[in-house]
């Protein structure tokens, strides 16, 4: 099997799964194959279920069309609109919650949170148009209640070109995109709205037209990355702290054998932000069981919003979620949303490790579920931890099998601090060295590299050789979400991993740790977050855009979300897309079974938007793509 060159994959821990007879992804992979290749590149056959005279198949020259009549461009396109709402859904939600807690802050309905980045909160009322001065909570109900109207306007709907639109895609964007997506009319109006409309617009004889589709499609995208990533992560920052540098550790080394090992899964800090707290207040509960104390380590995003703000330890990105268990060293696994394989809790059970889910609406069988609502997080939390602490003394000691692989990790880079990091080289202008060093070609250009792991690309390394060859080609690397536990596990968030950038770009590095205070370079590859973090991304290439008065499109920027799997990496790309930036993505998207989505996605949209779809199955042809894109920009820039 192809698993042998992943790294990730430790030989030990998969045969100590073994041996338990606990089944993980590979071997569920391997019972899945041949798996169905309707819809999937390169045989580009198409696939409807949007109805029961259905399923219907779309055969080229056979079966042009299913029962009702659609062809391949508009169900190609209507299973991309589901996709892109699907995913846009799980973010808004998550947004949702984190507004609807600031909500209840200003209330005074919850005490177990507080605000802890006023200045933060104070800036987005002024950016809102409303008071910044006064009593904090009433400035946070007033930010709440305009995040609050991103899900409930209505005006416009049916009118959309006329409407007013999404509250935060106002404050956040810049007037150049806002015109062009205006022109376009695809400004949303209301998050919820668009969601589900789109699910309305997709049905069974609904919307035909495979081009009006896809224009419902970049709208979504909208929807995506304002009101669901943007308002995630400032109603996050502003709740929980504005990320700044922290220094910990990756990969399953990091959990402690004489611990009692907690790890922390899913997505929402409202969950995990109170596990961290009480994990530190009950250490001495710990000790009592024969413990030296609590080890939280972290998996997926949760994992990188707990980095960031604690500096907690990644144990792993969601592939390797079974494989922390499997480590048999793991006391309790607490989940929330997203992401989480059902499977946890089959592998769980091979162990003594718990698994604990917390929301209502994301529930395991076989689980322990303690439900963590506002009202008692704090007691949720206690319980959470109190039920790790107890099963301490279930461990079986012989069933233990920690790799000894761990690697230093540096994270933290929020905007806010990529700017303090800067201001240390040039304190009046501190984007100024960055933009000097890519005119001068120090710095090719801006790559981020998001996303998940796909099992279906076993074995290649995909991500961890694109960042690899990005770096060693001066492109100076972002990371979010499972792509950054990758690029942290291969040692690329850390100083060392300088040594495999290329010349102009580790000097670069060099030059801002040396300002910094550092012994010498900061990583290559930026720490930005979580999958709703790839705001903060924005956030800067604004900054950038603005500064040099041209349009992000402009910019000698990419994007690669190389091993994607989840509808939620589909929605960000296609706000990659809407920002005008030329964005790879693999495997292929279900789309080549329709000439005319494939040619507007790789072609044509690149004259409306700026941005395009790159399509590469290796990385070196991934590497290629964005380089050469980010050189072309260069060249329209006037640049070497
Ligand atoms: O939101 S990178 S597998 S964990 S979807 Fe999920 Fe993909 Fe990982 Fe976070 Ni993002
Ligand atoms: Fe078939 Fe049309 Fe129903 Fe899709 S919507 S399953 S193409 S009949």
């Amino acid at each position: 099997m192809a698993l042998a060159k992943d790294n990730w994959v430790d030989k030990r821990v998969l045969r100590n799964a073994r041996k338990k007879k606990a089944k993980l992804v590979f071997d569920r992979f391997e019972e899945q194959q041949p798996q169905c290749t309707f819809g999937m590149a390169p045989r580009g056959d198409v696939c409807c279920k949007n109805c029961y005279q259905g399923p219907c198949r779309i055969i080229p020259g056979k079966q042009e069309k299913g029962i009702c009549g659609a062809g391949a461009d508009t169900i190609v396109a209507r299973n991309l609109v589901r996709h892109t709402a699907a995913g846009a859904a799980q973010h808004t939600d998550h947004a949702r919650e984190a507004v609807l807690l600031l909500h209840d802050i200003a209330k005074g309905k919850v005490k177990g949170y507080k605000i802890k980045d006023e200045a933060k909160l104070r800036a987005f009322a002024k950016k809102l148009g409303k008071k910044s001065s006064g009593p904090i909570r009433k400035v946070a109900e007033a930010v709440a209640l305009e995040a609050l109207e991103d899900f409930r306007r209505q005006e416009g709907m049916f009118q959309k070109s006329e409407g007013e639109y999404l509250n935060w895609l106002r404050i956040t964007a810049l007037p150049e995109r806002i015109k062009t997506w205006k022109k376009l009319g695809i400004l949303p109006i209301n998050a919820d709205m668009e969601t589900s409309h789109a699910l309305h617009q997709t049905a069974m004889g609904v919307d035909a037209d495979p081009v009006n589709l896809l224009m419902e499609t970049l709208r979504l995208g909208l929807v995506d990355g304002y009101a669901g990533l943007h308002l995630a992560t400032d109603m996050q920052d502003i709740i929980f702290g504005t990320p700044k540098l922290t220094q910990s550790m990756s990969n399953l080394g990091v959990i402690k054998p004489d611990y009692v090992n907690i790890a922390v899964h899913g997505h929402m800090p409202i969950m995990s932000e109170k596990v961290v707290e009480w994990a530190g207040k009950l250490k001495a509960q710990a000790k009592k069981v024969g413990a030296k104390g609590v080890n939280l380590v972290g998996v997926c995003c949760t994992g990188n919003e707990i980095l960031m703000r604690h500096g907690i330890p990644l144990a792993g990105h969601e592939m390797q979620s079974e494989m922390v268990i499997a480590t048999g060293a793991v006391e309790a696994m607490v989940v929330d949303v997203q992401c989480i394989y059902p499977s946890v809790q089959d592998v769980a059970s091979c162990f003594h490790t718990k698994i604990i889910t917390t929301m209502d609406y994301a529930r395991i069988p076989g689980a322990i579920h303690i439900p963590l609502k506002l009202e008692n997080a704090d007691k949720a939390a206690k319980e959470i931890i109190m039920t790790g602490i107890r099963n301490f003394r279930n461990r079986q000691r012989k069933s233990v099998c920690i790799p000894n692989k761990k690697t230093e990790a540096w994270a933290g880079f929020s905007a806010e601090m990529i700017l303090a990091a800067l201001s240390k080289v040039d304190k009046k202008d501190p984007l100024k060295p960055l933009i000097d060093n890519i005119v001068n070609g120090n710095i090719l250009g801006i790559a981020a590299v998001v996303g998940c792991r796909n099992p279906k690309l076993r074995g290649e390394r995909f991500g961890e050789k694109l960042i690899e060859t990005l770096i060693k080609n001066n492109v100076l690397v972002v990371v979010t979400g499972c792509m950054a536990h990758t690029a942290a596990q291969n040692g690329l968030m850390n100083p060392n991993g300088a040594k495999m950038a290329g010349k102009g770009l580790r000097a670069v590095l060099t030059a801002i740790g040396k300002a910094n205070g550092l012994p010498g370079p900061i990583p290559p590859v930026l720490h930005m977050g979580s999958c709703v973090d790839n705001s903060r991304i924005e956030t800067v290439l604004n900054a950038v855009a603005s500064k040099l008065n041209v349009p992000i499109h402009k910019l000698p920027v990419a994007a690669s979300a190389p091993e994607y799997q989840q509808e939620k990496a589909v929605s960000i790309g296609v706000w990659a897309l809407t920002l005008g930036i030329a964005t790879h993505i693999n495997p292929i998207p279900p789309v080549t079974g329709s000439q005319l989505v494939t040619k507007v996605l790789t072609e044509d949209l690149e004259k409306i938007t700026g941005g395009k779809v790159l399509v590469a199955t290796t990385p070196e042809a991934a590497a290629k793509a964005m380089i050469g894109h980010i050189k072309k920009k260069r060249k329209g820039l006037g640049l070497k």
